[in-house]
């Protein structure tokens, strides 16, 4: 026994050393953490003199990741001796101009400093920046006085700040919108607009430079437009069950620093301030070949484009870019055990650097958990074998990362759903409070001219708009070297005299060359769009391939040389595809605020690169034309939306057909009348 415990200790300790040494340093594909932005920020204000530190701002500090090849020779080294160097991408402002700078962590140096000299747009704004300029309005006077005019009290007037697009002007400086809002009676402040009242904000010199007080429409009520539960007066709605859920073996996952692994998945989970959630590395078990297979190497919310289609003075320029302008990881909100996420959730933190670089904790910003949605993984029963019933069913279970970004008066839910299947569902849900405006109407026969949204209160109209996210997917269907695949399904005329049958349809497949060839507007042609891998056959020949399957369709509905859609090319498809360029990530382009739209997805496609047999990455737009009705008023119930990238002949068979179904216990109800 001695002995043997011996040889098993001389074996383990080389093992264990190596694993720890493994876990101390970090995963090329790790978030930066608090000591590296604290790192980013010395080396960075090091390099510029004294005087000029004070006004230097951080707009955007991420990881620069490293290069594709270098992190797949990397990971596939046995040894894993010399990680590739961890390097930091950051924005800065100084003196009116955008800096981008590479620093390298390992050997703490600036790898490049450059000026960015094009006109195309602004980096992400800062949340302290806004805060500050959203505090101006209560020392101008001339604001104090439309308050005073109004005969409201300045001490419930709330300020928030909203990005001003682009409308074919010449511009040279950041600026942003401040629009007030009255919280007297009410925590739901978006729906009290001073409708009228509006500041720009220059941002770099920080301060207000214009004003306008243009109207005097009567502000919506209070009443009835609390969500908070202790607000709320009875009679409640319908008592909801509570439901215990028991792990009696605990969670089924294992999170390993940003490494996540469960049933047959395993993958990186990330943070980015832009991004949010950024999955990378996502592969799956093929218990046939008795090996992890690679499907996505790397994925993120790329853009969020959110226009209202109101055209007047006080509304046009209302077309956000959530993502580029806001920050979506910025904007994640720390999620609340038990109603944000169930009760067997785990919660991870994430950090950004604020704008004076220094670290910003954002507690439980992921939740992952095991769901099991009652839902069925496949099920049979046979009845036709004379004499039996046999019934075989296993549930279905999955697992999902959570994140929430509330962008001022939306919420976005975002959820990665991977299924023991090899289908990996994105889902976002839209929920929060409508963006409103105040009207002069009470009832819709008094609505004589357009209105732009709809009225779903005493002088409040939720105005109409649209939500289009663009999801980058770097698909590597076990491996790197893909090609796109249009299966589309013809319908055929039969000639054979001898068939009784008219018509038929069938397959006839079309790989994309180059870029053009992948441009696509769903809804027009029934087909299934796959990425497959061309040189990797299944036993009977079939291209090895991970299919989208899209959700509900949308399309761009305004007219191509309006600024708006300029800006927000990339959706006028759903579907691209683009030869993979590390500095192709953000489909509206680096510079999102008062972009013009020259840096886009859709003008990166315009030089129609080959896409056949390439390391390439599909963009996926899920949109929603919002027509807001009164449900959605004083806070909008959840609207979902997503699409699934489903396994179609990666596996020689079933992936789940040998998957027991999980022990658990049946509780009996405690609760019968
Ligand atoms: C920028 O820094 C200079 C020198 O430190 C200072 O005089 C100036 O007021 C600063 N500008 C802003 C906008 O803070
Ligand atoms: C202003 O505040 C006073 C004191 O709290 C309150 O009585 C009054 O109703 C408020 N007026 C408005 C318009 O909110
Ligand atoms: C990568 O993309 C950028 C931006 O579109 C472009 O300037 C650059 O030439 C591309 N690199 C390659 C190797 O194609
Ligand atoms: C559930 O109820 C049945 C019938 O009353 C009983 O036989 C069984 O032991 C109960 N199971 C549990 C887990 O309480
Ligand atoms: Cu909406």
């Amino acid at each position: 026994m001695a002995a043997s415990t011996m040889k098993l200790t001389l074996f383990l300790l080389p093992l264990f050393f190596t694993f720890s040494l493994i876990i101390s340093s970090h995963h090329p594909l790790d978030p930066l953490t608090p000591s590296e932005f604290k790192k980013v920020r010395t080396i960075v204000k090091k390099s510029y003199p004294s005087g000029l530190k004070h006004n230097l701002t951080f707009q955007y500090i991420g990881l620069d990741e490293p290069d594709k090849p270098v992190l797949q020779s990397w990971l596939s080294s046995k040894t894993k001796s010399n990680p590739p160097p961890r390097r930091a991408f950051v924005i800065a402002r100084l003196h009116k101009e955008t800096h981008e700078l590479v620093v390298d962590l390992s050997n703490r140096y600036i790898i490049s400093d450059k000026v960015y000299g094009g006109n195309d747009g602004y980096p992400m704004l800062t949340n302290d920046e806004q805060t500050a300029a959203s505090a101006l309005p209560f020392s101008y006077q001339p604001f104090l006085d439309s308050v005073k005019k109004r005969e409201l009290n300045l001490s419930d007037v709330v300020c928030a700040t909203l990005t001003v697009g682009w409308f074919g002007e010449e511009h040279s400086r950041r600026a942003i919108k401040i629009l007030s809002f009255y919280k007297e009676g009410t925590a739901n402040v978006y729906m009290r607009p001073l409708e009228g009242v509006s500041l720009l904000v220059d941002l770099d010199e920080m301060k207000i430079v214009e004003y306008y007080d243009r109207s005097r429409l009567p502000m919506p009520k209070a009443e009835g437009t609390e969500y908070r539960l202790s607000k709320q007066k009875p009679p409640f709605g319908p008592p909801l069950n509570g439901f215990v859920i028991e792990q009696p073996n605990g969670p089924g996952f294992k999170i390993d620093g940003h490494q996540i692994s469960w049933a047959n998945w395993d993958f990186h989970l990330g943070f980015d301030v832009r991004a949010g959630p950024i999955i990378s590395m996502a592969s799956i078990y093929d218990l046939e070949k008795a090996t992890y297979r690679q499907v996505l190497y790397r994925a993120f919310v790329s853009e969020l484009f959110v226009p209202y289609m109101d055209p007047t003075e006080e509304w046009y320029y209302k077309t956000f870019f959530d993502a580029g302008e806001y920050g979506f990881g910025q904007l994640a909100m720390p999620l609340e055990p038990l109603t944000d996420c169930p009760a067997n959730a785990e919660f991870l933190d994430a950090y950004y650097a604020g704008e004076d670089g220094t670290p910003v904790k954002i507690s439980n910003a992921f939740c992952i958990f095991e769901q099991q949605s009652g839902s069925v993984m496949w099920r049979h029963s046979e009845y036709a074998i004379h004499g039996e019933l046999i019934t075989e069913a296993r549930p279905e279970l999955s697992l999902i990362v959570r994140m929430v970004a509330t962008v001022g008066n939306y919420d976005y839910i975002l959820d990665w759903e991977f299924k023991p299947s090899g289908s990996i569902k994105i889902a976002v849900g839209l929920t929060g409070i409508l963006e409103v405006k105040a009207a002069d109407y009470t009832h819709t026969s008094q609505i004589k001219e357009d209105a732009y949204g709809t009225l779903l209160a005493d002088y409040t109209i939720g105005v109409y708009h649209d939500h289009f996210l663009t999801y980058y997917l770097d698909l590597d269907v076990d491996g790197e070297a893909n090609s796109f695949v249009k299966n589309n399904l013809v319908t055929k005329r039969v000639t054979d005299k001898n068939s009784p049958r008219k018509s038929y349809w069938t397959v006839e497949s079309e790989t994309a060359k180059t870029e053009s060839d992948a441009k696509i507007q769903l809804g027009l042609k029934a087909s299934e769009l796959v990425v497959v891998n061309p040189n990797k056959k299944t036993k009977p020949g079939n291209s090895i391939g991970y299919r989208l399957i899209p959700g509900s369709i949308s399309k761009a509905l305004l007219n191509d040389d309006d600024y708006p859609q300029i800006r927000g090319a990339f959706t006028n498809y759903n579907v691209w595809v683009t030869p993979y360029n590390k500095s192709e990530k953000w489909a509206g382009g680096l510079y999102a605020d008062r972009s013009h739209g020259e840096e886009t997805l859709a003008t990166w496609s315009l030089r129609n690169r080959e896409i056949e047999n390439k390391d390439i990455v599909l963009w996926y737009t899920v949109g929603f034309h919002h027509v807001p009705c009164q449900e959605d008023f004083p806070i909008m119930p959840t609207l979902s939306g997503g699409f699934e990238l489903r396994p179609t002949n990666f596996f020689e068979s079933n992936p789940v057909l040998k998957t027991k179904p999980p022990s658990s216990k049946h509780v009996n109800s405690t609760n019968q009348p």
